[in-house]
C-alpha cells in the first residue's frame, strides 16, 4: 500500500471518501485498505472518514488503529447508532472538493470513477448509484430487492422524489451539497432521501449510474427491525416536503 499511497495528509485532498460503519469490525481493515489500494488509479489525494456510531463489537477500536497507522483515514464517533447522523458529521467534517459516500460492504471503485469523471468537468454535481436505473443489475435477496422498490414507490409518490433510488453510493461536489446536508431534518436510514430530494429541488445538476450490486456480507441490521423506523421517517419526510416546504412553482420541472 505505501508505494500507491497518494494521499495528502495536511493539504485539501481532491476526494473524502465517508462511510458511516456500525459493528464491522470483522471486514472493516480488509475493506478501507482494499479501497485505498485502488483509490490512487483515480485520484491522486484522498481521504477516507470512517464515521462510527453505537457499535459494541470492537470497530472503534479497530478504525482508531487504521487511523493512527495512516493519516489519511479519519475516525469520528458518536454513542448512539444513527446511520444519517454519522452521515451528516462525515460531510461536515470532510475537506474534499468531492465527496463519495459509501458503504463499508460496497467500496466498488467503478462508481469512483465514473463519478469523478461526471464531476471533475461539470457535467455533474451529484452522482447517484441507483439499483433501479435502466442497466442496473442488484443482487441482493428478494425481499431486499422489494423493499428497495417499496421505499422508492413511497419517496416518489409520498416526497416528490423524481430519481429512482436515495439509498446507493452517492458522490457530489461538496460546496453545493453540504450546506444541503446541514439543512436536512430527518436522520436514521431516511437522512440519505432528504439530502438528494433537497438536492433535487435546489436545482441541482444530478446523474444516475445503474449499480450492480455485490455486497461482501449481509446487512449488519435486520430488515424487518428496519421497516418501523423506516415508515416513521417516511412519514417525516412526506409532513415535510409537502407540508412545511411545499415546492414553489419556480421548483415544478416536468
Ligand atoms: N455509523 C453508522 N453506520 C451504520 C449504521 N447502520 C449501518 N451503518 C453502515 O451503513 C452501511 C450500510 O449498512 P448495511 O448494513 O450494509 O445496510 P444496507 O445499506 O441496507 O445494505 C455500512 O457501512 C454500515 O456499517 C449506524 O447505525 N451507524
Ligand atoms: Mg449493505
Amino acid at each position: 500500500m505505501a508505494g500507491k499511497q497518494a494521499a495528502t495528509v495536511s493539504g485539501t485532498p481532491e476526494v473524502s471518501v465517508i462511510i458511516p460503519v456500525h459493528n464491522e469490525r470483522l471486514i472493516l481493515a480488509d475493506a478501507v485498505m482494499g479501497l485505498a489500494y485502488r483509490l490512487p488509479d483515480v485520484t491522486d489525494s484522498f481521504e477516507i472518514l470512517l464515521a462510527e456510531n453505537g457499535s459494541d463489537d470492537g470497530t472503534l477500536d479497530e478504525a482508531r488503529r487504521l487511523g493512527g497507522k495512516m493519516p489519511w483515514i479519519r475516525v469520528l464517533h458518536d454513542e448512539q447508532p444513527n446511520y444519517g447522523r454519522a452521515l451528516r458529521r462525515g460531510i461536515m467534517a470532510a475537506r474534499g472538493r468531492f465527496c463519495v459516500c459509501d458503504e463499508i460492504d460496497l467500496c466498488d471503485i467503478d462508481f469512483y470513477r465514473s463519478s469523478l469523471g461526471l464531476l471533475r468537468p461539470g457535467r455533474a454535481d451529484m452522482v447517484i448509484g441507483s439499483k433501479l436505473a435502466p442497466g442496473a443489475r442488484d443482487e441482493r435477496p428478494l425481499v431486499r430487492r422489494l423493499a428497495t422498490r417499496v421505499l422508492s414507490g413511497l419517496l416518489r409518490h409520498g416526497a416528490g422524489l423524481r430519481g429512482t433510488d436515495t439509498h446507493g453510493p452517492k458522490a457530489f461536489r461538496r460546496r453545493a451539497v453540504a450546506p444541503l446536508a446541514e439543512a436536512c431534518r430527518v436522520e436514521e436510514n431516511l437522512f440519505a432521501s432528504e439530502l438528494v430530494i433537497r438536492a433535487e429541488r435546489a436545482g441541482l445538476k444530478i446523474v444516475e449510474l445503474p449499480l450492480v450490486l455485490r455486497e461482501k456480507r449481509r446487512p449488519t441490521i435486520n430488515l424487518v427491525r428496519r421497516v418501523p423506523r423506516a415508515l416513521y421517517n417516511i412519514g417525516r419526510l412526506v409532513w415535510l416536503f409537502r407540508v412545511q416546504e411545499p415546492r414553489r412553482g419556480r421548483d415544478r420541472q416536468p
